[in-house]
């Protein structure tokens, strides 16, 4: 009782209020009338994070009294968004609060809306580990997110005279009050220097050491991620670089006093700034030094988590678990193996098996461009202890490919740690597989091209490491917190437990026939439409109408990803319109950051922004809009996706890992258009062939098509509608000022086609057509997209996280009691 009521943690609403007008007046120092929007929303979240603290604690402390197996995430991007709504609704006190504030003239959703999205990442992979976060805490799984604290996330996109411009993300100018620093954690991280040979004290003989040349600090910052609806608080832990007191000695003792400042500058940049690449490794000194530098104060915290409890190293995989999210931070088995032989001084064999029981490995992606390849004098100017140990580990296993596979040097080559050519190169996918136990994709037909062509000899060699495990999305953001329309009618119809158990979603399937059900449906849908379409005009002064067909790709712009697609294709509606034929009312609704340095991807958002003025800007027509929503993040995607009727999922077949866009898109009633690429093919299996708009060229053909060097051209000479739209770019229609802006996304597709752009073009465009008539069945429309939301639970990350836990970290949920 007395607890229920302690202004400081109860969730009594006479204590909710007491505890925002308190962290109003003594955190902020304001009173209400003199708050300002930001005041209110920080008060707010000390109030809910004070309501959060115990539960973490207690969580925590059961973790280490029960010591139960964890599992430890490291991930280089975590793509969380926003905060507060999330625990309020996980604490189950957003109802409770929206009121409170509503009497003292707060509205509790503009307050929301004030904080900034944590975008500590570029698109589909930190965003999955942050769905992850949210189902282990869920689920009560002991599992801790490790990761860094970059100071500037993913760039805000702004755009100018139709063009991407980059501004730094200053998501912690005003401070974040859901993070809390803890010094007192501090771990030291060594760059540098050089190896040296030492006598052995036990038995003789010698042993390698690094004499490291640089050291930096690593501070750790944590941050509380709430279960729903359980008492379970896990951490988030990201590392933040800092300059040690004594950062460069010899230059203090020398009186250089400020190069030795400027030194620690240098230090202190490495947790600066986020790479804005997605799918795109640039080869950066300064990233490989990102990636170590929180890998070591990972594996530091973890191994010293282990050794307070426990002296023997030989059951150090019975109680961690550590999850490679892709090879970014693929040094932590170096790492491991630097750790338990150099310094705790476990044997070579008894060490390796120990990290290859520990480790498993999370593969994201097939395109070359994205796979991390080291150079060798780069790992021996920063890691010359690292590249000792890869190459013993190399050695080992070469020999092991030897006898089994004998007189096959060939294979030996391909399967080498070490890339031999002019620059030799460290292959990380080739170091995180030999060091896991476990190798998975994230959909099933991309877990079968990682082995059966990516990792193909190491899935020869240890088949039983490879598996898949299919991507997910958390219901509690994509549905229940951005979707309330629609919540609320689930609920209704199948009660509330769906919000953790998807698969009850089930239960709608008969409403999927009932006429007023589907009438409900559409209802939420439109006003949901309305809501996006008030935003629409508000940002961009375009007038869209909620009545025609919402039509949303939204995702990092890449040329696979094919945006350039969904735009020939609005080229050849506006022809189309023009001539006179009768064009079903759409609204194209993108949303999409490029890489500040992929050209090509910047010149198709200046295309999309030259077709939009075209087409938004011709008084004939009134059938076709097209808004390009800037800044596209988590907050947004929010906003879009419950107002969607199409989700365009159309990359070239076999080059999207998964997709997760494509799941929140369908779990929210939109019907996608989609080739057979990634977790596409499960969506479509679920919801059935006849709710899903399928086109295209599948994997194997695709692969047929690059391989005989398909040229675009021999697409238009088939398509008259295809020749029309081109010609319409080349002559300069879009571009009026500088007729030839556009032509490299011309010259990009009708030589070699590698995305098989126009290659696709004609299925496309008639799935489209098939997709106009569908929709002129309003109710037949209504109808697919019941049965999409009713048959999308199991691409919740709650299925996917218990399969992590269950098949790959042997972790068990851990009941957490909060005595109330
Ligand atoms: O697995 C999450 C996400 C997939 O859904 C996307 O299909 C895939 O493109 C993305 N991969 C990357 C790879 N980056 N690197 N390295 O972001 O992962």
């Amino acid at each position: 009782e007395a607890h229920a009521f302690d202004v400081r943690t109860g969730l009594q609403p006479r204590a909710l209020r007491r505890a925002f007008a308190d962290h109003l007046h003594l955190t902020r120092a304001h009173e209400l009338s003199e708050a300002t929007p930001y005041d209110r929303y920080v008060a707010l979240s000390h109030a809910v994070r004070d309501r959060l603290v115990e539960r973490w604690a207690k969580t925590q402390r059961t973790y280490y009294e029960r010591d139960v197996k964890r599992a430890y995430y490291l991930s280089a991007e975590y793509l969380l968004g926003r905060a507060l709504w999330s625990n309020l609704q996980a604490l189950g006190i957003h109802d409770a609060y929206s009121s409170v504030l509503a009497d003292i003239g707060v509205d509790l959703r503009q307050l929301v809306d004030v904080e900034p999205d944590a975008g500590l990442g570029n698109g589909g992979l930190g965003r999955l580990a942050a769905c992850f976060l949210d189902s282990a805490a869920t689920l009560s799984l002991p599992v801790t997110g490790y990761g860094i604290r970059y100071e500037f996330g993913i760039f805000e996109q702004v755009i100018r005279d139709g063009c991407q411009v980059e501004r730094a993300d200053e998501w912690l100018r005003f401070g974040n009050p859901w993070e809390i620093e803890r010094p007192e954690h501090v771990v030291p991280v060594s760059f540098g220097g050089v190896t040296e040979r030492v006598p052995s004290r036990q038995g003789g003989g010698f042993r390698m050491i690094w004499r490291p040349e640089q050291q930096v600090l690593g501070v750790p910052f944590d941050t509380p991620i709430a279960g729903y609806g359980s008492d379970t608080v896990n951490s988030l832990r990201l590392w933040s670089s800092r300059a040690g007191q004594d950062f460069d000695f010899g230059l203090f003792n020398a009186g250089d006093y400020v190069r030795a400042v400027e030194q620690k500058n240098q230090t202190e940049v490495i947790s600066k700034v986020l790479y804005p690449n997605d799918n795109f490794e640039a080869g950066k000194e300064l990233r490989l030094r990102q990636e170590y530098f929180f890998v070591a104060c990972s594996i530091a915290d973890i191994i010293g988590r282990f050794n307070r409890t426990h002296a023997d190293f030989r059951i150090l995989k019975d109680k961690v678990a550590i999850q490679l999210n892709d090879t970014h931070p693929a040094i932590a088995i170096a790492e491991l193996m630097r750790v338990l032989i150099d310094e705790h001084l476990l044997p070579w064999e008894m060490a390796w098996e120990q990290t290859v029981g520990a480790f498993g490995y999370t593969n994201h992606t097939l395109l070359p461009e994205a796979l991390e390849r080291w150079p060798v004098a780069l790992f021996e100017r920063l890691l010359p202890r690292h590249l000792e140990i890869i190459y013993e580990i190399n050695r080992r296993v070469l020999r092991e490919v030897q006898i089994t596979f004998p007189y096959d040097e060939e294979r030996v080559r391909r399967m080498s740690l070490i890339e031999e050519g002019p620059e030799r190169l460290v292959r990380m996918a080739h170091l995180a597989v030999v060091g896991s136990h476990s190798v998975n994709g994230v959909a099933k037909l991309h877990s079968d091209l990682v082995r059966s062509r990516l990792l193909r000899d190491f899935s020869e060699l240890w088949p039983e490491r490879f598996n898949n495990k299919t991507n997910g999305v958390t219901p509690r953001r994509w549905l229940s917190a951005c979707n309330p329309g629609l919540s609320e009618l689930i609920t209704e119809k199948v009660g509330i437990d769906w919000i953790t158990d998807l698969d009850q979603l089930r239960g709608l399937e008969p409403s999927a026939d009932d006429p007023a059900f589907l009438a409900r449906l559409a209802e939420v849908k439109l006003e949901n439409k309305w809501a996006l379409a008030r935003l629409i005009q508000e940002e961009l002064s375009i007038t869209v109408d909620p009545a025609s067909i919402f039509d949303v790709q939204i995702k990092r712009l890449h040329e696979y990803k094919r945006q350039l697609l969904n735009a020939l294709h609005i080229v050849a509606l506006y022809v189309r319109s023009k001539q006179g034929e009768a064009v079903t009312p759409r609204t194209f609704i993108f949303g999409a950051k490029a890489a500040p340095g992929y050209r090509m991807a910047k010149l198709i958002i200046q295309f999309i922004h030259a077709v939009a003025e075209v087409v938004n800007g011709d008084r004939r027509q009134e059938v076709l809009r097209v808004a390009f929503m800037p800044n596209y993040r988590v907050s947004l995607a929010e906003k879009i996706i419950p107002a969607a009727d199409v989700s365009e999922q159309i990359s070239t077949a076999g080059m999207e890992a998964s997709g997760t866009g494509n799941m929140k898109l369908a779990m929210n009633g939109a019907l996608t258009v989609g080739t057979l690429d990634g977790a596409n093919i499960e969506i479509r299996d679920a919801v059935g062939p006849e709710n899903f708009f399928l086109f295209g060229l599948d994997a194997d053909q695709v692969e047929a098509k690059r391989r005989e060097r398909f040229k675009g051209i021999t697409a238009c000479e088939a398509d008259p509608v295809l020749r029309e739209v081109v010609s319409l770019i080349a002559s300069g229609f879009f571009s009026p000022e500088d007729r030839g802006v556009f032509q490299p996304l011309l010259d990009a597709i009708l030589g070699v086609d590698p995305y098989l752009t126009l290659g696709d073009f004609s299925a496309y465009a008639a799935c489209q057509r098939d997709v106009e008539k569908a929709y002129a069945d309003r109710s037949g429309w209504a109808r697919k997209a019941a049965l999409n939301i009713a048959r999308m639970g199991t691409f919740s990350s709650d299925r996917t996280i218990r399969e992590y836990g269950r098949e790959i970290w042997g972790v068990e949920p851990v009941e957490i009691e909060i005595d109330a």
